[in-house]
């Protein structure tokens, strides 16, 4: 438990009607006994009640009237006791609030710091911590998805079971040390095979989550290349549905490169357009082509595109999609148009991106690795397990490795878990968070 209480704006700062100040720590009530001149204090109510009451600064003149929420450790987000104050939003009055918080003995909360302690006091797993930053950081209802599934504990009750059993078969592989191989049950090596089998499947199952879990949080980069005057600001308009780039016949318009995120079935897409590549004496626009072609080779997927009938470009970026444009010139029905068909062609490319980004919605039933922390834990455990696979295949010379293989598992495991942890793993977590949470 922490000796220090904290308290800080679990709002954005800003011009609202309300504003939540979260107070949790050992010393809340008194704190918030102190900011009231309540004839029945709040440390005499009860959990889950809330009271309308003014809020006095250190002369008694009145700070604001607000809402008192009462929460008592261990029934709260942080399992200490904790009060929230709903007061009214702006640039005022929750600053006034805040520093009589101070005043009182409070300190101001770190950023995450509410989730870490709840963390530490057993309320969340680090995957749930976790999820509650990426909820809050979701920019689409299926990122959301994905981060309130993880936030019920789903991933971390899944992690949670492989663990259990790679523990029991690790306590299991310890345990065997003292016998020889003699002593065992006839089925021992096919069944330790078989159980370290279905664990390595488990594991894979939920590491092949992460590419829609990435795409997810981290969205996909779409290029859109090719040579000049081939449509691609014209498509990048199309796609975002506004006329952000400018369009026109002339050939090299486009120099600096164009960024915008459109969604894509709940995936952000960062689309670039680029300059159209050719070879040109014009120093601007030589440096757009040389960005053009840097950009095209860090994208998720490259477009290429090019109008039909029109020589392919001599060195088109390396795995890049082709898409020929201008269809309507030469009635060619592979070739899209978005001056006679705006709607076909957007339709066709959206195709195009969800085969290239492997976006099929629902191929996981909305459990999925959530950041590259977790997909190298997992990794690492689902390596250990092979190993020690190997290791028993090799008969008793083999348990001592395998078992320690096993116990590399099962660490691997608990640390994703938070079961066991180092402080600059937290510290490196929840400083990614916001203030307030
Ligand atoms: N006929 C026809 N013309 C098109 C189509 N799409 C774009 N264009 C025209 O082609 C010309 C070039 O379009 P842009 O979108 O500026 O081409 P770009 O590839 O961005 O060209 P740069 O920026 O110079 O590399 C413009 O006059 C567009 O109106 C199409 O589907 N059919
Ligand atoms: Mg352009």
């Amino acid at each position: 438990m922490h000796r220090e209480t904290i308290a800080a704006l679990a709002t954005p700062p800003g011009l609202g009607g309300v504003a939540v100040i979260r107070i949790s720590g050992p010393d809340t009530y008194a704190i918030a006994d102190a900011l009231t001149a309540l004839r029945r204090k709040p440390s005499e109510r009860d959990a889950g009640t809330f009271v309308h009451a003014e809020l006095k600064d250190g002369a008694g003149e009145t700070l604001d009237d607000a809402l008192m929420l009462f929460f008592r450790a261990p029934r709260s987000y942080t399992g200490e006791d904790v009060v929230e104050l709903h007061v009214h939003g702006g640039a005022v009055v929750p600053c006034r609030v805040l520093e009589r918080l101070w005043a009182l003995g409070a300190r101001p909360a770190e950023p995450g710091e509410f989730t870490k302690r709840a963390f530490l006091n057993g309320r969340l797993d680090l995957t749930q911590a976790e999820a509650v930053a990426d909820l809050i950081a979701a920019r689409s209802p299926r990122a959301a998805r994905s981060a309130r599934a993880a936030l019920r504990g789903d991933l971390g009750r899944r992690l949670g079971a492989l663990y259990a059993d790679v523990l029991k078969l690790a306590a299991q592989t310890e345990h065997l040390l003292d016998f020889d191989e003699g002593e065992l049950p006839p089925s021992f090596h096919d069944d330790t095979h078989a159980a370290l089998a279905a664990m390595a499947e488990r594991a894979d199952r939920l590491l092949a989550t992460w590419h829609e879990g990435r795409l997810l949080r981290e969205g996909a980069r779409v290029v859109l290349a090719g040579p000049p005057n081939a449509g691609k600001s014209t498509l990048f308009n199309l796609l975002l549905g506004t006329d952000r780039a400018i369009v026109n016949e002339q050939a090299g318009t486009t120099r600096d490169f164009l960024e915008e995120t459109f969604l894509l079935d709940g995936v952000p897409v960062r689309l670039t357009d680029t300059a159209g590549l050719r070879d040109t004496a014009d120093a601007i626009e030589r440096d757009g082509v040389a960005r053009a072609r840097d950009l095209a080779g860090r994208a998720d997927v490259t477009l290429c595109l090019v109008p039909d009938g029109d020589p392919l470009p001599d060195r088109l970026p390396e795995g890049a999609v082709r898409v020929l444009t201008k269809g309507d010139l030469t009635h060619n029905p592979d070739a899209i148009s978005v001056h006679a068909d705006p709607k076909g062609a957007r339709e066709k490319i959206c195709n195009l991106l969800r085969t290239a980004l492997k976006l099929t919605e629902g191929a996981s039933d909305g459990v999925m690795l959530a950041n590259a922390r977790q997909y190298a834990g997992l990794s690492e455990a689902v390596g250990a397990l092979r190993a020690a696979d190997t290791a028993f295949a090799r008969g008793d010379i083999g348990y001592v490795p395998a078992a320690g293989h096993l116990r590399e598992a099962a660490e691997a495991l608990g640390k994703l878990l938070g079961r066991t942890y180092a402080d600059d793993l937290l510290d490196g977590i929840f400083s990614r968070f916001c203030v307030g949470k």
